[in-house]
């Protein structure tokens, strides 16, 4: 498939470090002017080569044309307190001139069977390296900090299980997906709170 994996990966290695550092700087800037940062945390990963194998046998894709076919190579996920604040992330991404956003996918508005929610963006990112610019695809998912609970205890499950639960897990794993949900909406609910609160504040103090 790939005769030099990390020749291959170098320019993902490379790229997920740079935008883990201007997502980071997204959160930085929100906080110098003690404004709440749409961004709680960042992280992201490079694929090995062996879940890269395994995704293009069980999807059946073109070994050829890899690195158009695995979209995620590369991936960022982007952590949010609110539901709100991941639509403010997008918007700020789509204004950004350092990449083209190729693709738009919101499992939130259009959750999967699995209950799995999340704001999905496919990126072309050029990385810079000594032989010029090299376009890669990228992958960020947005999420809030509970649909991120959720998706992180449904991989491991799915990996353990192979994708084939008993169908009482299925039934429960929905449930907790719908509690998240219902969390998350909660939560909006206390951020609406809080900011006519700062409001009342600025307006009366002094
Ligand atoms: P890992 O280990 O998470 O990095 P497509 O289905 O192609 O239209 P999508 O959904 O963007 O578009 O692509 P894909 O390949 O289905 O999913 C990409 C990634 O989204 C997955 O990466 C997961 O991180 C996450 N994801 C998608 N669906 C689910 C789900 O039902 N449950 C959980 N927990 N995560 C999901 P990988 O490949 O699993 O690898």
């Amino acid at each position: 498939m790939v005769e030099d994996w990390e020749r291959m990966l170098a320019p993902y290695y490379q790229a997920v470090e740079e935008l883990k550092v201007k997502l980071k700087g997204i959160r930085r800037e929100y906080l110098e002017v003690g404004q709440h940062s749409p961004i709680e945390f960042v992280t992201g990963r490079v694929k090995t080569p062996d879940s890269i194998r395994e995704k293009v046998q069980a999807r059946k894709l073109d070994a050829s044309r890899l690195e158009e076919e695995v979209q995620d190579i590369g991936g960022l996920r982007v952590m949010c307190q609110f539901v709100e604040d991941i639509y403010l992330v997008v918007q700020l991404l789509r204004e950004r001139q350092d990449f083209d956003i190729v693709i738009e996918r919101d499992y939130i508005l259009n959750k999967k069977d699995s209950g799995y929610r999340s704001y999905h963006l496919v990126i072309d990112y050029p990385v810079e390296r000594v032989t010029g610019a090299h376009h890669i695809l990228l992958e960020i998912q947005i999420r809030t900090l509970a649909m991120n609970f959720w998706a992180t205890i449904e991989h491991s499950l799915n990996y353990k299980y192979d994708g084939d639960y008993p169908q009482s897990l299925h039934k429960r794993l929905e449930r907790a997906a719908e509690a998240a949900f219902r969390l998350d909406e909660e939560m909006s609910q206390i951020r609406e709170e809080i900011q006519i609160a700062q409001d009342y504040f600025k307006t009366n103090k002094g």
